[in-house]
């Protein structure tokens, strides 16, 4: 059986990060059996030092766009089969923009907001034992922190960066308009990806401002709503 190696629940979702959490709706949507194994330490036996991974028998693969092409391949998953060529391009693009971009948004909501700081450090570092728990976590959020001045996005006003990511809400929340899923009447891989991500702002148990942003788009938030009740 495929096992899925990821955190674990946090914030009220399945996974807190969005790229375990669009590898675990892809497989619920291709309705693909999987065990999920969820343990932070899972990192140190990642083939890429990231998560999610999944192991296949003696196969292991790594990052979640290749973990999908390989579930894709292998047991013949056809949820984009209904897709034009060119919404499958778009799609593609649009998965990117969540990937690259909206990814440090989530970040810097997490880890450099200090309204959402304290609660992120309590759900990633709160287990740890005596004295891990007080210097891992700032050792930790130093290295998101330069991580994201590095990419660039750290750079930017709050402001700016709410702009950026509210941009993003708007943009998926005109494309979805008044349909179920983005480009179909069943999930394609892009919803995978969206459900994924917008979970990540939507779904879950913190209120900052960026959480407001996406919580305004009303189509997003049946969106979600919708596919965490029919898949989870
Ligand atoms: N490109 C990778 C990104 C995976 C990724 O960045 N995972 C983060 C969690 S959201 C992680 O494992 N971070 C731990 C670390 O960097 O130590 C994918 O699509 O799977």
């Amino acid at each position: 059986m495929i096992k899925l190696y990821s955190f674990g629940p946090g914030f009220n979702v399945t996974d807190p990060s969005p790229y375990v959490l669009k590898v675990d709706a892809y497989m619920r949507m291709a309705n693909i059996a999987y065990e999920n194994i969820p343990n932070v330490d899972n990192l140190k036996e990642s083939p890429k030092g990231k998560l999610p991974f999944i192991t296949d028998g003696d196969t292991a693969i790594a990052d979640s766009q290749f973990i999908i092409a390989y579930l894709q391949k292998k047991y013949q998953v056809e949820l984009d089969f209904g897709l034009s060529a060119e919404q499958k391009g778009v799609a593609y693009l649009m998965g990117k923009a969540l990937d690259e971009d909206l990814y440090w948004c989530l970040v810097y909501s997490r880890w450099e907001k200090n309204d959402t700081w304290p609660l992120v450090k309590k759900a990633f570092f709160g287990s740890m034992p005596f004295p891990l728990k007080f210097f891992v976590p700032i050792v930790a959020r130093k290295g998101m922190l330069n991580a994201l001045q590095k990419q660039g996005l750290g750079r930017h006003s709050n402001e700016e960066i709410n702009i950026i990511a509210d941009k993003t809400f708007s943009a998926l929340s005109e494309v979805l308009a008044d349909k179920k899923y983005f480009f179909a009447d069943t999930p394609c891989t892009f919803d995978a990806t969206a459900f994924g991500f917008l979970s990540q702002f939507i779904n879950v148990s913190l209120n900052n401002e960026m959480n407001d942003l996406a919580r305004r788009y009303s189509n997003l938030v049946s969106y979600c709503n919708n596919i965490q009740e029919k898949y989870y």
